[in-house]
């Protein structure tokens, strides 16, 4: 039988790669945004717990989650990131747009990621109703945000040691 898992972004911090090294750039939705903001506010309290230096995180905000990818995209553009996270929250009850809105930003997300060899994290909560949003920014399953920091943390740290290890 399989164990509920209640909080969402329980994990062990013994096992997250050190972030000391690492330039994260951040980027929140402005729509729903009491909801980014505590997603932002998770993100950004894990990235400093596990090491990566205030100044090494840079915080951009897009008007909403379908510019998530767009605004990732101008970070690898004009800036040296090791990563990129998307912080975003699309509730379906509230807009028909839903499964296009989640679909798009989903889909490039994922080719952002591939045609930057980077990674670029999906942060988005899309949920049913606020009350699941609220649950999951912050609430009683954990915040989405921290999930997506470390997230950022492990892939980054593995594309570096890759990398070390092919330069031998
Ligand atoms: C238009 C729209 C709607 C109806 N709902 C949401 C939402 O729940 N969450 C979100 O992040 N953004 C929403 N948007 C805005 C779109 O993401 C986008 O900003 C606009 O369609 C302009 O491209």
């Amino acid at each position: 039988m399989t164990t509920k898992k209640t909080n969402l972004s329980e994990y062990n911090p013994d096992m997250i790669p050190s972030g000391k090294d690492l330039r994260i750039g951040i980027v929140v939705s402005e729509w729903n945004s009491t909801i980014t903001n505590s997603l932002l506010e998770g993100a950004y309290s894990t990235l400093i717990k596990h090491g990566v230096a205030d100044e090494n995180i840079t915080v951009e905000h897009v008007p909403g989650s379908f510019e998530l990818p767009t605004g990732a995209k101008f970070m690898f553009k004009y800036g040296k990131y090791d990563a990129v996270i998307c912080l975003g929250c699309v509730i379906q009850g509230e807009t028909r747009h839903f499964d296009f809105i989640c679909d798009a930003v989903a889909n490039a997300i994922a080719q952002l990621a591939m045609d930057e060899n980077r990674p670029v994290i999906f942060g988005v909560l899309t949920t049913n109703d606020m009350q699941q949003a609220i649950d999951r920014s912050g609430g009683k399953h954990g915040n989405k945000g921290v999930e997506a920091a470390i997230t950022a943390l492990k892939m980054a740290d593995m594309r570096l040691r890759m990398k070390k290890s092919i330069a031998k």
